[in-house]
């Protein structure tokens, strides 16, 4: 295989789902990169020291047990605090209400995440991200802006119930 890039990819220390990952090591080698896949339940200190080792081009995270918006925030802060800055794409099932996803993506992009990949379409947005980061590098990438859902906004009202 022509390797033309190098990527991390992990889960967060709470989920042991093994098949997401697998599904994305191969996806991620069908479009040119060596994955270093670090498996389920991923300490942060694990995550931090394949960065050191490998200086990947990319982050990839995946989480589907519903814990992952939390887990990501802690991954993300953990990498800062040591210094480590690289670009990092999430995607999964990271709350367990689909209403949550455009909230859950915008504040992981306010956060420092690259993208966040959730919903029906997140692999072909994915795929997309992935060609763009092969021509012209992943951390020239620009998300789309997240949207703001009724119920998030700021001028959301909430009814009394008499
Ligand atoms: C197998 C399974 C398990 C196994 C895992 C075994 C193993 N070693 O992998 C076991 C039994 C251990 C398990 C446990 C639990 N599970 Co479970 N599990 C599943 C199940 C049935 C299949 C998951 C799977 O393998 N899918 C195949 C992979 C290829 O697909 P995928 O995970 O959906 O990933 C796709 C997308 O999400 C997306 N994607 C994922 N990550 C990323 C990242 C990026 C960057 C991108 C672009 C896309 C992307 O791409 C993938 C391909 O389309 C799902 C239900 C389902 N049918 O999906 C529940 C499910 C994921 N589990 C669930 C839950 C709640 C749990 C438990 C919390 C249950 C409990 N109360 O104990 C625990 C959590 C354990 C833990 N610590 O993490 C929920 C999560 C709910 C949510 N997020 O809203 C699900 C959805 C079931 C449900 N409908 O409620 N589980």
């Amino acid at each position: 295989m022509n390797v033309r890039f190098r990527c991390v990819l992990s889960t967060v220390e709470s989920d042991s789902h093994l098949w997401n990952l697998v599904y994305l090591q191969k996806l991620l080698e069908e479009n040119g990169a060596s994955v270093h896949n670090l498996g389920p339940c991923t300490p942060v200190e694990s995550v931090a020291d394949a960065i050191r080792a490998d200086r990947p081009d990319l982050l990839v995270v995946s989480s589907v047990n519903g814990h992952g918006f939390h887990g990501a925030q802690v991954l993300l802060s953990g990498l800062r605090e040591r210094g480590l800055e690289v670009p990092c794409a999430i995607g999964g099932k990271l709350t367990t209400a689909v209403s949550d996803d455009d909230r859950v993506r915008r504040e992981l992009l306010d956060l420092g995440y690259t993208d966040v990949f959730l919903g029906d379409d997140a692999i072909a947005r994915f795929r997309g991200f992935l060609r763009f980061g092969l021509a012209q590098g992943f951390s020239a990438w620009r998300a789309d802006p997240a949207l703001i859902t009724p119920w998030d906004s700021a001028n959301s009202v909430t009814r009394k119930v008499s």
